[in-house]
């Protein structure tokens, strides 16, 4: 049983993991591998000066894979919230649960129409339906939460990334029972 399962390893899923498994929490990232990220060119994300698409996305898998993240290719095809576990149903028959479960699935929203998850009309340039979640993340499903493009918020790497770490740090709060900070101190 996972602390936390991520649905999505682009930027804003890969992020989110990288806040719950540095802060102890049991990790697993569910990605199909379709990031749309994959193709970009990036000039404009913040202290990472001129980077490939598919650079940032290794490099955010890596870092989360450093802190003890899990990672899984697989195509989640349902979750389904019950009594504090969310199980995750993937098409290649297999299941894996947690006690929260973020959705970080980019630009698809089947996984959620699948799952009974409220959606919304896209309000982003190019985005058809969104997850209806509320401003911390949390979706109409128990212990289910969204970020990132999924969650309506301009579609760009800083933001998708940011997005998926305020998640990740709500979700952290909510195991801990107190807010969550993550400071690491320089070394004199
Ligand atoms: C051509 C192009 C150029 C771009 N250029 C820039 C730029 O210069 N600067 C910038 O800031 N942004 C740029 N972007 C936007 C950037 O790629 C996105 O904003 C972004 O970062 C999206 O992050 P995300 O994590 O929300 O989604 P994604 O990166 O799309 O990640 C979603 C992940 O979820 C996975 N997934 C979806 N459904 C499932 C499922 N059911 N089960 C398992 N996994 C699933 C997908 O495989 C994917 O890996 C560009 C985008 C494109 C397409």
């Amino acid at each position: 049983m996972y602390d936390v399962v991520i649905i999505g390893g682009g930027p804003a899923g890969a992020s989110a993991a990288i806040f719950t498994a540095k802060a102890g929490k049991k990790t697993l990232v569910l990605d199909s591998d379709q990031s749309v990220t994959r193709r970009a060119w990036i000039e404009n994300h913040y202290g990472a000066p001129d980077i490939t698409g598919p650079d940032l996305v290794e490099a955010g898998k890596k870092q989360a894979a450093k802190h003890g993240a899990e990672f899984v290719t697989a195509k989640a095809a349902k979750v389904t919230s019950q009594n504090g576990t969310v199980k995750v149903e993937t098409e290649d028959g297999n299941a894996y649960e947690g006690t929260h479960a973020i959705l970080a699935t980019g630009m698809f929203a089947d996984l959620a129409e699948a799952s009974g998850i409220q959606t919304k009309p896209g309000t982003e340039p190019r985005i058809k339906t969104i997850v209806d979640c509320a401003p911390d993340g949390k979706t109409n499903l128990a212990n289910v939460w969204a970020a990132g493009t999924i969650a309506g918020v301009s579609m760009h790497t800083i933001i998708t990334a940011g997005d998926g770490a305020k998640v990740a740090i709500n979700v952290i709060s909510e195991l801990n029972g107190e807010r969550y900070v993550d400071h690491d101190v320089l070394k004199s």
